[in-house]
């Protein structure tokens, strides 16, 4: 199958989230049939949901992909699995890695098990400026419109770009 531009989104705020979001790209790297061709700067923002938990560092990729959308779910679930969740005695502790396709190729995805584009992206400034950081020109997000326009419509919050991050 040709090769698919995949834009990803990582997350974490437990467990030195700097590291987890710094394995997770390496991860990235190393998926089957995949390069990385972008890694934004690392970002911390406030939580988004429920207050009085950390600060998330946040991250976006973008990937050529020969895997399906699903096959590529299934391997960042798999990352997650390793990188981003700790052992507990014989129980899963808490996820550490968060990692969302954004956006796959032009292609719009409504399943239970995956929603493309993301549908958080409008509203979320630790996945548009990131993704802005390494888009190509003004990409155009299939159903949401241009990334300028999402932007414009989307203050920074409290994001900030971590310096030497990534
Ligand atoms: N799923 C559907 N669409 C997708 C997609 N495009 N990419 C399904 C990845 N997964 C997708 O995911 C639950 C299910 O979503 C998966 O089984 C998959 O089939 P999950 O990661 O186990 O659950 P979750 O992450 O707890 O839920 P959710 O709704 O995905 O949470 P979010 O949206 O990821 O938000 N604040 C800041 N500042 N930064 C953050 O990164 N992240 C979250 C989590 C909350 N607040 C945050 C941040
Ligand atoms: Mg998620």
């Amino acid at each position: 199958m040709a090769e698919v531009i995949a834009y990803v989104g990582l997350g974490s705020n437990l467990e030195n989230p700097v590291d987890q979001v710094s394995k997770g790209l390496e991860a990235l790297e190393r998926l089957p049939r995949t390069r990385c061709l972008a890694r934004s700067s690392l970002y911390t923002s406030p939580p988004m949901g429920p207050p009085g938990q950390p600060d998330y560092v946040n991250a976006v990729a973008c990937l050529a992909t020969g895997l399906s959308a699903l096959e590529l779910l299934e391997a960042l679930m798999a990352v997650e699995r390793t990188h981003g969740r700790l052992r507990d005695g014989t129980r899963w502790g808490p996820r550490t890695l968060d990692l969302d396709i954004l956006l796959y190729g032009d292609a719009r995805i409504d399943s239970p098990q995956l929603r493309v584009p993301h549908p958080g992206i409008p509203e979320r400034p630790f996945v548009l400026y990131p993704l802005a950081e390494i888009a190509p020109g003004d990409l155009d997000l299939p159903g949401l419109g241009s990334l300028t326009g999402l932007k414009a419509g989307c203050p920074r919050g409290g994001l900030n770009r971590l310096e030497g991050g990534a």
